[in-house]
């Protein structure tokens, strides 16, 4: 995807350009310093706005019963099997790419950060939602012990399973990979992460659809674009069946 198509999804995913254009516009410095700006800087600056926004969260009271699990369920191939059978006490995530300090972090190591707990709504393409319990370190926190690199543009994150005959893979922007919703899930709704729900880690990155959120993460690449990564399209759905890279919601 060209980096004009990409630049015009993401203005055209900013929901709330006339609120955050009109909470701005409604202080005497904010009005000074808009009609300072330049227009492109402006645009720019109301994407971002809206972009750092919250998604929702839910109450306990309203989690969903029941909460499907989409696309793999259980990664075939023998090295998943075997890290399995062993609790994922063999697992380690690997950080590197454009980064200072390349990591290999068990889950120990994970569960020793900072954890965050949030309630909110997985929305799939396929037309089906449900509200789950998140709990995991914050994103952010391993990638300041990485130390991205000036030149890092995007996370790749690559899975261990196989989904249309390709590995599963996905990627986001800074914005998304600093948000503070964006964490790495070691539990669901109280309990380890279930295998079918990408043991044992996984992504959540809670504005965008439920592709983005890669199961099943073994590395998580820090590069500078996207161009010659399997596709190059940025995730196993955009290059087999053409999902938008940008899915805020
Ligand atoms: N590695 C990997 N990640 C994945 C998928 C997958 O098949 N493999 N499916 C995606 C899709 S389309 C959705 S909707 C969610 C489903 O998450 P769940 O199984 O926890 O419901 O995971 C996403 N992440
Ligand atoms: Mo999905």
């Amino acid at each position: 995807m060209s980096v004009i198509s990409r630049r015009s999804l993401l203005i055209g995913g900013a929901g709330g350009l006339l609120a955050g254009c009109d909470a701005i516009g409604s202080s005497e410095t904010g009005r000074d310093l808009l009609f300072r700006a330049e227009a492109v800087h402006r645009s720019l600056q109301r994407v971002i706005t809206d972009r750092n926004a919250l998604a929702p969260e839910f109450a306990e009271s309203e989690m969903s019963p029941r909460f499907r699990a989409n696309g793999t369920r259980m990664p075939g191939g023998d090295a998943y099997r075997a890290l399995m059978q062993g609790n994922f006490a063999d697992w380690r995530l690997r950080v590197d790419g454009l980064v200072t300090r390349p990591l290999t972090l068990s889950l120990a190591d994970l569960r020793a950060m900072p954890q965050r707990v949030q309630i909110t709504r997985h929305d799939c393409v396929e037309g089906w939602s449900a509200i789950g319990k998140w709990h995991g370190p914050r994103l952010s926190t391993v990638l300041d012990r990485a130390g991205l690199r000036d030149s890092a543009r995007y996370l790749v994150f690559h899975c261990a399973d196989r989904l249309l005959g390709r590995p599963y893979y996905e990627s986001i922007d800074l914005i998304d990979a600093l948000h503070p919703q964006t964490i790495l899930a070691l539990a669901m709704n109280n309990r380890t992460l279930p295998v079918a729900h990408g043991a044992p880690l996984r992504l959540r990155v809670e504005r965008q659809l439920g592709y983005k959120h890669a199961k099943y993460v073994m590395r998580i690449e820090a590069v500078a674009s996207l161009d010659g990564i399997h596709g190059g399209r940025g995730g196993l759905w955009e290059d087999a069946a053409d999902y938008e890279w940008y899915a805020g919601i």
